[in-house]
């Protein structure tokens, strides 16, 4: 059978995130609009229909898409609080939302394209609803309850554009009664058209949130036609239309043609749409482009075989900043301030990514823009530590500061990026946390009076097998602890020195983060930490955990000579109340005003935790609703009368949903 492929696109999506929040928004003209670099201008970035109608469009200034439509609505997305750097959480959980549904979907295969967009292969749902009844009743049974089963299905034979609402209809039942009757390909397609109508009712009942989708037998027309009648509607493609489609479809509009390859062929021949390249000779295609023409002669006929990959995550994970014009970065202490400020905010995403998708990054790529070109290098990812990725960015871009003076730098920057990527499963928290003590030890065993430490870079190698697991099974210490300013191995036969490693009690390997009362004051501090603080850690837990745990009962340690003054009682008492434990007590006043206080690396840190420990109830609370509703779906089919009648009532108690 023919694969069925959908695509759902999520309309206007950043809009309707803000319109959730502020219901008089809905059928407004409104847009949602970010902050540029130092605050002043302000660009559009997703706009509702309403306002699209009046001319406002993406990347259009306040006052440009004011002089369109006045009465626009503007929301704007928000800023970090650290920084002046977008802050997407909302537009993120928002859409976790409706990844949430998709994945609950049974039979079908998800492809996660970006924040609001996801491939999904149908073929198999299509095929248990086609055994559930005869063709003939299918036809029949959609036919009579066209309006019901297909609200907002479109086909899309190239007069479906000029179509009247009642005239929709009456081509797809045309459709049904002659192309779906005759070929069975057809007819899947009106099948998948209805299961994609019922999964964006899901969307919008659970959500609010409307979208639209493309359906086909591959990636390539599906994604074709998705746009086709936005919003909120549905497009079907029957491979007969193809070349009707086409006529009408410039060369770079077409998936994976949008960039050098697409303007490479318009270029080449002179051409701008689809069906002008099926008129290309042949022979031609092949000569000028040899690598590319199988795929090429493909997509020209509307094949393509690309799979479905059943992926929720984000291939990479990335940060960026633009400074624009004025804003561009002309001093070192600017350069270091974003440096800083940015790595800090892509470490922070690369430990919730780590614990929501227990995964670790190896690929790291830095890169920046200057006034004279753009730059980048990538490196092994060997520790989140913002710190070793704030030294591997500042020192690659120092090579490039021609500035004479000290505390210039020029040629001015004009964006700073980051991203991670090449994503290896599970978080291998073992390996990470006692490299990092090996290579304390290593350093020790080659210049055992070397005193000065210096952050470990991220593109040095990293000794994997140092410390032998027995070495390390030891208890796990509750506290607030990162272990930073690795000392450097001194020549690069560190690495084969594994098995050699004696870290002294007294061995300082990071510090901790200690909170205590003392005279009514509040404190966070740092402290140092020392081996003999971790011998009986039990290394079995997570990396995170490890390396931002924070438990009360550490903060009271004995240890903390400001604690000492105040029973235990109270202690955990302050503690309790006056550790944040999540992002949400972040808010509260009382710690607020401390955490406000805290240094700023320090500071960064108990954010850490609080994100680690939200994003971490997020994926309990995530897996006890999947629980649930299993156990709630195996308790539903058990009660049923058995899987004959699951399928007879496909269409009868499922289908009538619709309308
Ligand atoms: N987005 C962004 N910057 C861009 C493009 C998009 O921040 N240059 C954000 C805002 C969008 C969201 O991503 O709402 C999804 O982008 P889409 O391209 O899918 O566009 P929309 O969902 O806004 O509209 P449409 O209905 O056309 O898909």
């Amino acid at each position: 059978m023919s694969r069925i492929i959908a695509l759902i696109d999520m309309d206007c999506f950043y809009a309707q995130v803000e319109q959730r929040i502020r219901p008089e928004l809905w059928g407004k003209p409104m847009a949602v609009s970010q902050i540029s670099a130092g605050g002043s201008a302000s660009i559009m970035l997703a706009i509702t229909y309403e306002a699209r109608a009046f001319g406002v469009k993406r990347g259009m200034s306040v006052k440009e898409a004011k002089k369109v439509c006045p009465s626009l609505e503007i929301c704007m997305v928000p800023n970090l609080p650290t920084m002046n750097k977008a802050d997407l959480s909302r537009y993120k959980s928002a859409s976790d939302e409706v990844f949430d549904i998709l994945t609950k979907q049974e039979s079908i295969i998800l492809e996660k394209a970006s924040v609001d967009e996801a491939y999904l292969d149908i073929t198999e749902a299509v095929e248990i609803a086609c055994n559930a009844e005869s063709s003939e009743q299918i036809i029949e049974r959609f036919m009579t309850h066209a309006a019901e089963f297909f609200p907002s299905t479109f086909i899309a034979d190239g007069e479906d554009e000029k179509l009247e609402s009642d005239q929709r209809l009456a081509r797809i039942i045309k459709w049904l009664d002659e192309d779906c009757r005759m070929d069975s390909l057809q007819l899947n397609l009106a099948i998948g058209a209805y299961l994609i109508e019922k999964i964006r009712k899901e969307i919008f009942t659970k959500t609010q949130f409307r979208c639209s989708a493309g359906i086909g037998i591959n990636k390539i027309i599906a994604k074709l036609v998705c746009a086709r009648h936005k919003p909120n509607q549905q497009t079907i493609i029957p491979p007969q239309f193809v070349a009707k489609v086409y006529e009408t479809t410039p060369i770079n509009s077409v998936r994976n043609l949008g960039g050098k390859l697409g303007k490479a062929l318009t270029d080449t021949f002179g051409i701008k749409t689809m069906a002008d390249l099926q008129m290309v000779p042949k022979e031609q295609i092949l000569h000028e482009f040899p690598e590319q023409s199988i795929w090429l002669f493909k997509i020209m006929q509307g094949n393509d075989d690309e799979p479905i990959r059943p992926r929720l995550q984000q291939k990479s994970l990335a940060i960026s900043k633009n400074f624009p014009g004025v804003y561009k970065l002309r001093s070192v202490a600017g350069v270091e301030k974003w440096v800083t400020n940015l790595s800090a905010e892509f470490s922070k995403r690369l430990y919730e990514d780590q614990v929501v998708n227990q995964r670790t990054a190896l690929n790291l790529t830095i890169s920046f823009r200057n006034d004279e070109g753009f730059y980048n290098k990538t490196v092994p990812l060997n520790s989140y530590v913002n710190i070793g990725i704030i030294n591997n960015l500042l020192s690659f871009m120092r090579s490039y500061n021609k500035a004479g003076d000290k505390e210039a730098w020029h040629p001015p920057i004009k964006n700073i990026s980051m991203s991670a990527s090449r994503f290896r499963e599970g978080v291998d928290s073992q390996t990470k946390q006692i490299t990092l003590w090996a290579e304390k030890a290593i350093q020790r065993s080659l210049t055992p009076n070397e005193n000065e430490t210096k952050p470990r870079e991220l593109n040095e190698p990293v000794t994997s097998k140092c410390v032998t697991s027995t070495e390390t099974k030891k208890k796990r210490s509750d506290s607030f602890k990162t272990v930073d300013h690795i000392p450097q191995p001194s020549t690069s036969k560190q690495s084969e020195q594994p098995e050699l490693i004696q870290l002294d009690s007294d061995d300082e390997i990071g510090y901790e983060i200690v909170s205590s009362k003392n005279e009514n004051d509040l404190k966070m501090e740092r402290r140092p930490f020392y081996y003999r603080d971790v011998v009986n850690d039990e290394f079995n837990e997570n990396y995170n955990e490890i390396q931002t745990s924070v438990n009360e009962s550490s903060m009271h340690s004995e240890q903390n000579p400001r604690e000492k003054d105040i029973p235990l009682t109270e202690r955990s008492a302050i503690m309790s109340r006056y550790m944040p434990k999540n992002l949400d007590d972040l808010k509260n006043g009382e710690i607020k005003d401390m955490i406000e206080q805290l240094p700023e690396d320090i500071k960064q840190e108990v954010m850490h935790y609080c994100t680690v420990q939200d994003a971490r109830e997020m994926k309990a609370k995530r897996t006890q609703k999947h629980e649930t509703l299993k156990r709630s779906k195996r308790k539903s089919s058990d009660t049923a009368a058995g899987p004959e009648k699951k399928i007879s009532d496909f269409f009868k108690t499922k289908s009538s949903k619709i309308g």
